[in-house]
């Protein structure tokens, strides 16, 4: 995702509209040298019925959840952030974006105790296509099993959404796409299976779901709730406190992979083991056009997953 030629003029930061090239922060600030931030993507759809945030409740929750374990208070409340966002794409007239609400300690002080710093907080939104390709979300990807492990919630809380611990994402994509992989799959400490870098996984076998417990050093994805109802609605059983050795990815009827930014991606093989027939299976396949059609149509009985922008 590059901001070459992005069309957005504004970014809310700290209670204001700047301009999208004047919104910047101190070079000492806390968050930048010690990852002390707290982020959300999330994403706003061109439904049928107007654009509509995608679960915004639940993003916002866990953005203030997030913050707890490090006593970082955010200086707006929910209702302050919600207009800002709304604002903000209604000024823009973005349509589809993606919303990166974050907040971080800021400029004052640095020493790892932050409880001198002030948070400071921002809400950017841009165009976001497939965060994986076009073809990735038809055909599946080709991934490998990290050499790097998700690093576990006794050491870092999991399933804070924290910018600091993003670097062992880097790590697994990077080294992903270095040897020739679109995405990687990370193992916890045990040697489970966790999630990739910026996604939870699903896996299919004999007709049911699985996907790794929320014990297992995951970020408690919203996608996964939401594909864990849209599956269960569609009739198939969810067990949603799994616990997946990397040997049972190799045998997978299907694999897939849900995030905002990933939505519901295919997987196609694992360390170059062809997984099932070799693209989008027959019920990532179902899941994933309904999930589709749930952000485009916004159909009634998923309408309280929306919340309308109203340009
Ligand atoms: N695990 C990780 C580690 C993760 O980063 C994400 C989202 C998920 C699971 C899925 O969570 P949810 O979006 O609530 O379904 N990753 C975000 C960041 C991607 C990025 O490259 O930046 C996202 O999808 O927005």
């Amino acid at each position: 995702m590059s901001f070459d030629e992005m069309d957005v003029e504004s970014i809310w930061m700290d209670g204001e509209f700047v301009e999208w090239d004047e919104a910047q922060i101190h070079v000492l600030t806390h968050g930048l040298h010690y990852g002390t931030g707290v982020f959300e993507g999330i994403r706003c759809y061109d439904t049928a019925k107007g654009p509509a945030i995608f679960r915004w409740d639940e993003h916002i929750e866990r953005l203030y959840d997030s913050a707890k374990p490090y006593d970082m208070e955010i200086p707006y409340d929910k209702e302050e952030l919600t207009e800002a966002t709304l604002e903000l794409i209604r000024r823009e007239g973005l349509e589809s974006c993606y919303i990166r609400p974050i907040a971080y300690y800021g400029y004052g002080m640095l020493g790892l105790n932050p409880s001198d710093c002030d948070e400071e907080v921002a809400i950017a939104a841009w165009p976001w296509g497939a965060y994986l390709g076009e073809d990735a979300l038809e055909n599946g990807v080709d991934v490998a099993i990290s050499s790097w492990r998700k690093y576990a919630s006794s050491q870092i809380p999991t399933n804070a959404k924290t910018t600091g611990t993003y670097i062992n994402s880097v790590l697994a994509s990077l080294e992903a796409e270095s040897n020739g992989y679109v995405e990687a799959i990370v193992l916890n400490k045990e040697g489970n299976v966790a999630e990739g870098p910026g996604e939870n996984l699903f896996i299919v076998r004999d007709g049911e779901l699985y996907t790794p417990g929320l014990a297992e050093s995951i970020l408690d994805g919203i996608t996964r709730q939401s594909v864990i109802e849209i599956a269960e609605d569609l009739g198939y059983t969810v067990h949603d406190d799994a616990t997946i050795s990397r040997g049972e990815l190799y045998t997978a009827d299907e694999l897939f992979f849900t995030g905002t930014a990933a939505e519901v991606t295919p997987i196609r093989s694992v360390d170059d083991n062809q997984i099932g027939s070799g693209t989008k299976g027959p019920i990532t396949d179902q899941i994933q056009t309904k999930f589709f059609e749930i952000v485009e149509e916004q159909p009634e009985e998923y309408e309280h997953w929306f919340m309308p922008v109203e340009q």
